[in-house]
């Protein structure tokens, strides 16, 4: 639909005059303020959002659905930090706990076919006895196997332990890590930017500031980011809302962001102990609402492992473009706290049906957001 089809869409079927306003702003090109983007969350219909959020990834990025090829490495489950949502961490010790050597992360990468990967990404618990070196080595480790793959690792709770356990600033922590062969860093860890919550939820991990300060210095050290948001626990809605403002502001400072993922709080296995997930309409509704709030991020993600793929592709009509990859079973964060893919992967053959069957082109991608290949559809 054109603009002026939403337009006269919504003149028929909206009486809010709030809603009005702000999709007027929406199709003018003008930024929506907070206020709007609360009104958004508690007045808004699925249909509405949708409409107008499809509208702005059509003007932002077309019809391209951006995937890439990925295995995840996940060094350990052992974690100082004790969140309330994870299902993940054990404490040192634990039947269920895990620490791999650099030796078997390698291995890892050197099973995969030469040329079947571009990036690996690695996140796992804040182990105390690993420091910046152990993690250097493991990247140029990498780097030495598969020159042309790109890391994209640590959260920025991996990175303010690094930090802390070697007494140097974050930027002498990037500028390690860079040189070991750091490409990219994901965007875990930000939860909820809200030091109140957080108390609640993760009080032991670095706080708001800390995660923006991080993200702040990867990006002047050439290190672009992801941010996530941990949606659908104890939030309110304003709180999401601030969220993203921080977000936001940030990225009209540095434009080192990516790609902004929410992620689903899912209920299996954790201490948070809530014993409902939100509907799907909800999901879609908070992918649309991002979309809509954040005009400087190009890219909206739908982490398909979290989600299932098929409300994944269901959300490619919710202004998200980008569906992360094809990860080959390498990953268990989510499966352990009950998401929809008990053993993720995806072949790239299935992940393009996967955006064909949505009407869309594929495109691969690097972790860079360069294009490596084009699939369009064949009507
Ligand atoms: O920070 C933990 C989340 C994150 C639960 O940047 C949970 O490309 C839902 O950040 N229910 C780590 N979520 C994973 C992450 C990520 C994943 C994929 C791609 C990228 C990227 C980043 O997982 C944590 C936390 O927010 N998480 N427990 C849970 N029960
Ligand atoms: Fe540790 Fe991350 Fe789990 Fe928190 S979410 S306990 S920081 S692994």
């Amino acid at each position: 639909m054109n603009s002026t089809e939403i337009q006269h869409l919504i003149e028929q079927h909206t009486s809010d005059t709030d809603l009005r306003g702000i999709a007027n702003k929406v199709l003018n090109g003008e930024r929506i303020n907070d206020r709007d983007c609360l009104v958004l969350y508690e007045k808004a219909e699925l249909g509405f959002v949708g409409m107008l959020a499809d509208y702005v990834r059509k003007q932002k990025t077309g019809d391209v659905v951006y995937f890439n090829k990925n295995i995840h490495i996940e060094p350990s489950n052992i974690c100082i930090h004790n969140c309330k949502f994870c299902s993940y961490s054990k404490p040192q010790g634990d039947p269920q706990c895990w620490e791999l050597s650099i030796e078997q992360m390698l291995a890892q990468v050197s099973e995969t076919n030469e040329n079947s990967i571009t990036e690996v990404h690695i996140v796992g618990g804040v182990h105390p006895e690993r420091g910046v070196d152990f993690y250097c080595e493991l990247l140029s480790g990498i780097k030495e196997l598969r020159p042309a793959i790109q890391i994209k690792a640590f959260t920025a709770v991996e990175i303010d332990y690094m930090a802390q356990k070697s007494k140097i600033s974050f930027a002498e922590v990037f500028s390690k890590l860079k040189a070991a062969g750091l490409d990219a860093m994901p965007g875990g860890g930000a939860e909820i930017l809200d030091d109140t919550l957080r108390q609640n939820i993760c009080s032991s991990k670095s706080n708001s500031a800390t995660w923006l300060a991080i993200h702040q210095a990867a990006h002047e050290n050439g290190i672009p980011t992801n941010a996530t948001m941990l949606y659908g626990h104890i939030e309110t809605f304003a709180q999401r809302v601030a969220h993203m403002s921080k977000l936001r502001s940030l990225q009209d400072k540095t434009q080192g962001f990516n790609a902004f993922i929410p992620l689903k709080y899912r209920k299996e296995n954790n201490d948070l102990a809530l014993t409902e997930e939100l509907p799907y309409i909800e999901d879609l509704r908070n992918f649309a609402i991002a979309r809509l709030y954040l005009d400087n991020i190009a890219h909206i993600k739908a982490y398909w492992v979290m989600l299932g793929k098929e409300l994944a592709q269901i959300s490619l009509d919710f202004g998200v473009n980008d569906f992360d990859g094809t990860i080959n079973d390498s990953t268990k964060i989510y499966s352990m706290a009950g998401a929809e893919e008990t053993n993720p992967t995806l072949t790239e053959t299935e992940m393009i049906a996967l955006i064909h069957n949505a009407q869309r082109t594929a495109v691969e991608r690097n972790s860079l957001y360069t294009h490596i290949k084009t699939y369009p559809q064949c009507n």
